[in-house]
């Protein structure tokens, strides 16, 4: 018997899964347009994101929108000036421009809940990432001119696969994380188009310095203002670099299955408490860290109902929740205990209070 091929896959140490795997040194100038075919309906997009790896809808915001997406996404963050710096994924030193990026708008400011649960392209991702999908994070990007290219990458490759299984009709592997794009601009080749290779998902792995995939080079996606791009996680993609005058500006949203941990605290995770051992020091500070990536009032006093759910509402009936109930259980029980013993009444039964 002849040994297997040894076939390279990308894993973390721990042999698990693979967040962000680059973006690698491999920088790309410039590639073709792609041949975009717009989304018609949900059943042949669901196809589409199994087989192509992603899918492209047209004008799901109309002028109208793309202005107030605009404004809104220049109201959030810091002053303008905040944002001219090193390029995070430059390569570069010296190399500095605009480059804004603000995490998770959706658990923070309730006037970007409506770009999570838009028709069609939810029951498309509530197929893909199953019964309880999640919105698991996002981020208000504007970048400017001089934004260096960003080279071929995977955001999250669940785990590795030797090419020839991967590229198994038979094999399916699921979507656990997806990314929504709303693009703002009519996207020229020069403002730095999003770039990817269709099908890449087939490799098994992320790029590790290749150019193209399966005799696939990646094309660039130049579109219109108003349209959006969904594609899962394992795509290799990228950017090219903007070497026009004007700002690009867009939208992510990031989607996962139940079982994928936000960005930020789901709904269910409102209330925290120490962990075991943990000292009130520790507590606080950890608890003051992620109050600033929680679901705040504002955000469920305006969220519906399918918004509540992709923020992490959870539902008995839903999987992924089977935990929940438990573990409200005992945080409530927890503060119940907390008040109580803070009255230092004479009939508490904790230790800490009779002693
Ligand atoms: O800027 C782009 O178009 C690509 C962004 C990207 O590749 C990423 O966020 O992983």
């Amino acid at each position: 018997m002849t040994a297997p091929t040894p076939t390279k896959i990308t894993r973390t140490p721990s042999n698990h899964h693979l967040h962000k795997s680059g973006p690698n040194n491999e920088k790309i100038d410039s590639a073709e347009p792609l041949d975009i075919e717009y989304h018609k309906d949900v059943e042949t997009s669901i196809e589409q994101m199994h087989e192509a790896g992603f899918v492209v809808f047209n004008r799901l915001l109309d002028d109208e929108g793309v202005k107030l997406l605009r404004e809104r996404m220049e109201r959030v963050g810091d002053e303008d000036s905040a944002y001219y710096n090193d390029w995070k994924y430059g390569h570069q030193s010296g190399h500095t421009g605009y480059n804004k990026q603000v995490g998770t708008p959706f658990c923070l400011d309730p006037d970007f809940l409506e770009y999570m649960d838009q028709p069609e392209v939810i029951d498309i991702i509530e197929d893909i990432h199953g019964k309880g999908a999640r919105c698991i994070g996002g981020s208000v990007w504007i970048t400017g001119p001089g934004r260096y290219p960003m080279g071929l990458h995977v955001d999250y490759q669940p785990f590795g696969l030797p090419e020839d299984i991967a590229m198994d009709p038979r094999v399916r592997v699921p979507i656990m994380v997806s990314t929504l794009h709303y693009y703002l601009n009519d996207v020229t080749p020069e403002m730095g188009p999003t770039i990817l290779v269709a099908g890449s998902h087939r490799a098994g792995r992320a790029p590790d310095g290749d150019l193209e995939f399966n005799g696939q080079k990646p094309k660039a996606l130049q579109c219109q203002a108003g349209d959006a791009m969904l594609f899962r996680s394992d795509l290799w993609h990228g950017a090219l670099g903007n070497s026009s005058e004007e700002r690009r500006y867009m939208l992510q949203v990031h989607y996962g299955s139940p079982y994928i941990k936000p960005s930020y605290e789901p709904i269910r995770n409102r209330i925290s408490v120490p962990k075991p051992g943990e000292s009130d020091a520790a507590f606080e500070k950890r608890n003051k860290r992620r109050h600033g990536r929680q679901v705040g009032e504002a955000i469920l006093a305006r969220a519906n109902e399918k918004q509540r759910q992709l923020l992490g509402e959870s539902r008995d009936d839903e999987p992924g929740s089977y935990v929940v109930k438990a573990y409200l259980t005992e945080k409530a029980a927890y503060f119940e205990q907390k008040e109580h013993c803070t009255k230092n009444c004479s009939s508490c039964e904790c230790g800490d209070a009779q002693a």
